[in-house]
């Protein structure tokens, strides 16, 4: 693709945008009253109101020029169909197949990935009904009552963020994961833990994570010190991977190996046998109920036209934001504590896939892409780093997320969060001005100079950007929908800046740096000069490095 800058989409973007940038959202709307009804749109259970944008019809009209002069439906088309869209890898990216429902084929290189799909969600399906009925017996005879998930990064925190998301602790086991290579991660979760009623998962695609593979070496030397025969391990060890001989060398039955393939990414796997604790929390019904949601959005994003797509104009608006308000970051705040760990599992879908200093063909890109997510649940956010959102100097888009209904119903405690949620993208968007503090201030009976010393501090600029996504209720169809519309934000946003969404070579350098620093702890000559700092702080540690 030609330097994306200079192309005329681009260019009349910038244009546009000094135009739109003295605009204030209140008067936006207070001249627009159909501003609603346009800027929002309904897909499958996920309702998403972007009126609070700073935005025109023209700025959606350049957009999605942009979106076409970066071939953008060829490129959602090419994903889908399964084409080597992660080029670093050769590799397909095709984690919609792992959702796909009905009985079409999903072809890669000719061949239907279907089968080998189906085969697997049996087999996932058989074990967690077995373990969760209490039919699966750990070596003593009893039934499994713990499960440890050990895993780290795609293969930690999308189960690990669905699980909490789900209300796994209504059914019959327990959900842990471990992903800290810190041994406290570990010991901590396996204190409380009988080792005749504990099953662990394994997960890693490559099954050579550093670690993953430590922390269960030491669940197995933890179990193996109570279980005492090595023959226990087959009841109470499974792994997913892509790597079965690496799986065997470890010293798990292959019989009790969930298997996904190479096509898919880390911090795409949820969907694949990576689920596997979903399955086991919540019950295998509901993870299909997950994957349901999930394929509701990927027809909505592969067939809607890009002026009604969800994914589309999400991607395209923080398009606008990073690269012509430069906007770093982006917040999301989910108004369900459910949905405490949902921000995480987000950030590595977008950092990961987004943080790129090349385009596609290995090029310096020429704008800005990616931008840190963060963010939490409300209210708390409200009693912490909202300030920031508000009247904060950086301009920090954000997305408020909330059921309608609530899965926990408690007295008035839901209209208060659903009134708190309405509130504040209200108050972004409107802000206060100093007419109106006067006035408050004035009722409050304060004066003068009184008066003049707090406006300023009393002020809110506004016209900060937000959107709005409600849904009825947090199951796991609209969980499952939530997590492919982000994942496909992340698609578009990378198909306009022309990088790679699934590699991530940036993690690499630290963990080649780590392998030689770990023998270095361990007194072995350095293999290469480090820095005068590393050198320091690696002497600073060693001299009080208490002996193992
Ligand atoms: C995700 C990344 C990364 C990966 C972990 C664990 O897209 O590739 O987070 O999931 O490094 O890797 P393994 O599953 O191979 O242990």
């Amino acid at each position: 693709m030609s330097d994306l800058t200079r192309t005329t989409a681009w260019a009349a973007l910038q244009q546009h945008q000094h135009a739109i940038a003295p605009l204030h959202l209140r008067d936006l709307f207070a001249r627009d009253p159909g501003r609603f009804e346009r800027f929002s749109l309904q897909a499958g259970p996920l309702f998403l109101d972007y009126s609070k944008n700073r935005i025109t019809d023209e700025t959606l009209t350049l957009l999605l020029a942009l979106a076409r002069e970066s071939q953008l439906p060829e490129w959602i088309e090419r994903l889908f169909r399964g084409d080597r869209v992660n080029g670093t890898e050769r590799r397909a990216a095709l984690h919609t197949a792992l959702r796909h429902r009905d009985h079409s084929p999903v072809l890669l290189d000719g061949t239907d990935v279907m089968p080998d799909v189906r085969r697997v969600l049996d087999q996932m399906r058989r074990f967690s009904e077995s373990v969760r009925s209490g039919e699966w017996r750990g070596y003593t005879g009893q039934p499994i009552t713990d499960v440890v998930n050990i895993g780290i990064g795609g293969s930690d925190l999308g189960p690990a963020m669905v699980v909490s998301a789900l209300d796994a602790d209504c059914g019959p086991l327990r959900l842990h994961f471990v992903s800290n290579v810190d041994g406290a991660d570990l010991s901590l979760t396996l204190r409380r833990l009988n080792p005749a009623q504990t099953l662990f998962v394994i997960a890693s695609k490559t099954f050579t994570t550093q670690e993953t593979l430590l922390n269960a070496r030491s669940a197995r030397d933890w179990f193996l010190a109570q279980a005492g025969n090595p023959s226990h391990v087959a009841r109470h060890f499974v792994a997913v991977s892509t790597h079965r001989d690496e799986v065997v060398r470890f010293g798990i039955d292959p019989a009790h190996m969930f298997e996904f393939w190479d096509w898919v990414g880390g911090r795409y796997s949820l969907w694949s046998a990576i689920g596997l604790p979903i399955a086991l929390a919540i019950g295998m019904d509901r993870f299909d109920a997950l994957l349901t949601g999930a394929n509701e959005m990927d027809e909505h994003f592969r067939h809607s036209p890009l002026a009604r797509n969800m994914p589309v104009l999400l991607g395209l608006l923080g398009v606008w934001y990073t690269n012509f308000f430069g906007a770093q970051t982006h917040a999301i705040l989910p108004y369900d504590q459910g949905m405490h760990r949902f921000v995480s599992h987000i950030q590595q879908v977008v950092m990961e896939s987004s943080g790129k200093n090349v385009t596609r063909d290995g090029r310096p890109v020429s704008c800005a892409t990616g931008s840190v997510v963060w963010g939490g649940p409300g209210t708390n956010g409200q009693h912490a780093y909202f300030q920031l959102l508000h009247q904060g100097t950086p301009l920090i888009p954000a997305d408020f997320l909330a059921p309608i209904e609530s899965r926990t119903p408690l007295g008035e405690h839901h209209r208060v969060l659903l009134s708190n949620f309405l509130a504040q993208p209200e108050a972004l968007m409107r802000g206060k001005t100093a007419q109106e503090v006067r006035v408050e201030l004035e009722r409050a009976g304060l004066k003068g100079d009184d008066i003049e010393r707090l406006l300023p501090h009393r002020c809110f600029s506004g016209n900060r950007p937000s959107n709005t996504l409600l849904f009825q209720k947090l199951d796991a169809r609209t969980l499952g929908a939530l997590i492919a519309l982000y994942e496909h934000k992340t698609f578009v946003q990378s198909v306009v800046w022309d990088i790679n969404a699934f590699d991530q070579w940036g993690v690499e350098l630290g963990k080649q740096l780590a392998r030689d620093l770990l023998s270095e702890l361990s007194g072995m000559p350095a293999r290469a000069p480090h820095d005068a700092s590393t050198s320091g702080l690696l002497d600073h540690v060693r001299k009080r490095l208490p002996s193992a």
